[in-house]
């Protein structure tokens, strides 16, 4: 028995990621893979040139879910982040191990139908980001600690109709080289109501709106310590 403790903790280690494994709308918590589609492995995507950049997918593939959630235009949404897709507690190592330092992302497509829609390619605006405070904590670091919750306001001035949510967390402990950076994201479906429509997002793809020379991605964040970190991708979109 002595040599079966540090097997398991050598696999813990090696497989300590996330998944977005459920949304919470008007405080209430939609269920594990109903409208976000939701991989069966936890394992990050670190090709920022691969399709599954968009939704996850390959080598993680994800399941389909019909269901599209209604959330309302200016109103926030929960990203809620697991361990693994099984995990019903909300204590840090629930969420994901605290190595895993980082920014946390969001993103919208508009789509004509969220449950057919793969995700891949262009359409996609950044509606949030949290990357490095002041006081050196990261945005991983904020939801690791905060039950795993990951807050998302939805703009009050885009056009209704369906959308894809694409929710991530960019986990940079071994982001000294490329590739290296881990990037965790799934997709949920919604319907938004109650949009005013009165401006139209500039749009970024996906895959192609990350390089490997980011220098976001490709960043040792140990030594020396960092004063600033710039965060991946397009500007956030606001109203
Ligand atoms: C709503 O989400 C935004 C991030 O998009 C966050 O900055 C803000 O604190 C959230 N508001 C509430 C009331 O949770
Ligand atoms: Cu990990």
């Amino acid at each position: 028995m002595k040599v079966v403790a540090p097997l398991l903790a050598a696999a813990g280690l090696a497989s300590a990621h996330t998944i977005f494994s459920s949304l919470e709308v008007g405080g209430v918590n939609q269920g594990v893979g109903q409208g976000v589609r939701v991989p069966s492995y936890n394992g990050p995507i670190e090709d920022v040139a691969s399709n599954s950049l968009a939704c996850n997918g390959a080598p993680n593939p994800t399941s389909p879910t019909s269901k599209v959630i209604t959330v309302q235009a200016g109103s926030n949404v929960t990203a809620i982040w697991r361990y693994m897709i099984g995990t019903t507690g909300s204590a840090p190592n629930d969420v994901m191990d605290i190595t895993h330092k980082g920014p946390t992302l969001a993103y919208l497509k508009k789509v004509s139908d969220a449950a057919a829609d793969a995700g891949p390619g262009g359409g996609w605006f950044k509606i949030q980001q949290d990357g490095l405070a002041s006081n050196g904590v990261w945005g991983t670091e904020r939801v690791v600690t905060g039950q795993g919750r990951h807050d998302i306001r939805i703009p009050a001035c885009i056009a209704p109709g369906q959308y894809l949510l694409r929710a991530e967390m960019i986990a940079l402990h071994g982001a000294g080289n490329y590739p290296g950076a881990q990037f965790y994201m799934e997709c949920a479906q919604i319907n938004v109501v109650g949009g005013t429509g009165a401006k139209t997002p500039a749009t970024v793809s996906f895959p192609g709106a990350y390089s490997g020379t980011d220098p976001g991605i490709k960043i040792s964040i140990y030594w020396p310590p960092l004063t600033s970190y710039t965060i991946p991708g397009p500007s956030v979109f606001t109203c």
